[in-house]
């Protein structure tokens, strides 16, 4: 069902990111979105990351699987974690589960969209695309805004939600 109610969510999306509606947050039928909001760069920075709540309000759980953007070479879903006293990054293994009614806060120091490769400079206040793959609902375009590492995640309460997930729970 989920394949079918795909492309009509892409399309509504689209509508909104024209009439310029998503500046605060992008919604669909499954998914709703906090503002995204890349790390800004300063000339010569090979690489940054994004940021946003996703929240699934639909009755099956998905997954995010991947993220495309046309500003990176590459682009990975990361994790962060404490390790031995050090923070390391890595791609999250087969994906990020985001059950129904559940949502997902990715945010400095945690989960966080890796773009690699960058192949422009994110200027503050710029707006860059980003492609959100769902295992489900499949692609989703979002507008995300350069912000300062300061002024990131300024606006977005949640900030405990990456924390509560049930990470055993299987989802399919
Ligand atoms: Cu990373």
């Amino acid at each position: 069902m989920a394949k079918i109610l795909h492309r009509p969510v892409v399309v509504a999306l689209a509508m909104m990111v024209m009439s310029g509606m998503n500046s605060i947050a992008a919604a669909s039928d499954i998914f709703s979105f906090s503002e995204m909001q890349l790390r800004a760069t300063v000339a010569g920075m090979p690489s940054s990351a994004a940021y946003l709540k996703i929240t699934n309000n639909g009755v099956s759980d998905d997954r995010l699987i991947a993220a495309k953007a046309t500003i990176a070479q590459r682009v990975e879903i990361h994790s962060m974690e404490m390790d031995q006293g050090v923070m390391r990054m890595r791609a999250v293994d087969g994906g990020l589960a985001i059950a129904a009614g559940d949502s997902v806060t990715l945010a400095p120091g945690g989960l966080h969209i890796m773009l690699m490769g960058l192949t422009t400079d994110l200027a503050p206040d710029s707006q860059h695309e980003i492609i959100l793959v769902f295992e489900k609902a499949g692609d989703i375009k979002l507008t995300g805004t350069a912000k300062r590492p300061a002024d990131i995640m300024m606006n977005m309460p949640g900030h405990d939600a990456s924390h509560n997930q049930d990470h055993s729970k299987k989802s399919q």
